[in-house]
């Protein structure tokens, strides 16, 4: 039987092999649920990088360009990184290179792994169903903050364990932890999440509405997956 695993920090995904692995990669505030939004809303492929430089010279291929960097959008790009801006029919069958503090940044330092698929509550049993499919080993990395560990993004590692628990051996701490905060935090994952500290920070900045849209279970049914240098 094929296992799951969770990984709560790209920081400590040197103690992972991911080598022959299927990585869900997930930052539910607010990267990779709104990255499956552009998805649901057309986009044809998502460019993440790391960096703000190499993410604007994007625009000269002809791309879209999206930035964050501390909750905020970075000046000088066409989006930031709430999930309404991709909403209105500007991402149609475009390209976008994205950059944000730490989703964009899990997903690149988990491209050793044999498939990449990105995750979020929103397309929670798509990505179930693929992995059911699949049948490798996996592992969710987390994309935290700034190294540590977050609570929504370990929620969602929890409730993709309970997707997956008949299906999947799973043995370490980290995964069982994952599955028992989501168990206690499902009836009301918002109000489970009012303290914790990105839904401050976000909320600091006047940032309210993304936080209960990226909360919501299978709002769409795509699957981003990383193929070369991009999503699609
Ligand atoms: O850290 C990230 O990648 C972002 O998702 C953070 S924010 O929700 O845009 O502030």
């Amino acid at each position: 039987m094929a296992s799951i695993d969770v990984c709560y920090s790209p920081e400590l995904l040197h103690l992972y092999d991911l080598e022959g692995k299927a990585v869900v990669a997930v930052d539910i505030l607010r990267a990779t649920s709104t990255m499956v939004t552009a998805f649901a809303h057309g986009a044809r492929d998502i460019f993440p990088v790391m960096d703000l430089e190499e993410c604007r010279a994007f625009s000269q291929k002809g791309c879209l360009t999206a930035a964050e960097r501390n909750g905020i959008k970075a000046d000088g790009f066409d989006f930031g990184n709430s999930p309404f801006s991709y909403m209105n029919g500007a991402v149609e069958s475009q390209s976008i290179a994205i950059t944000t503090t730490n989703g964009t940044r899990a997903i690149r330092l988990s491209e050793a792994a044999e498939e990449v698929v990105v995750g979020s509550f929103l397309n929670l049993r798509t990505v179930a169903s693929h992995l059911k499919e699949l049948q490798i080993d996996v592992v969710v990395v987390c994309a935290g903050w700034k190294g540590q560990f977050n609570l929504e993004d370990t929620l969602f590692a929890g409730a993709l364990v309970e997707c997956l628990e008949k299906s999947f051996a799973f043995e370490n701490d980290a995964t069982l932890a994952s599955l028992h905060l989501y168990q206690a935090a499902k009836s009301d994952v918002f109000s489970f999440l009012k303290q914790s500290s990105h839904v401050r920070r976000l909320e600091n900045l006047g940032i309210h509405e993304d936080i209960q849209f990226c909360l919501q279970h299978n709002l769409y049914e795509v699957l981003p997956v990383w193929r070369h240098d991009r999503l699609v």
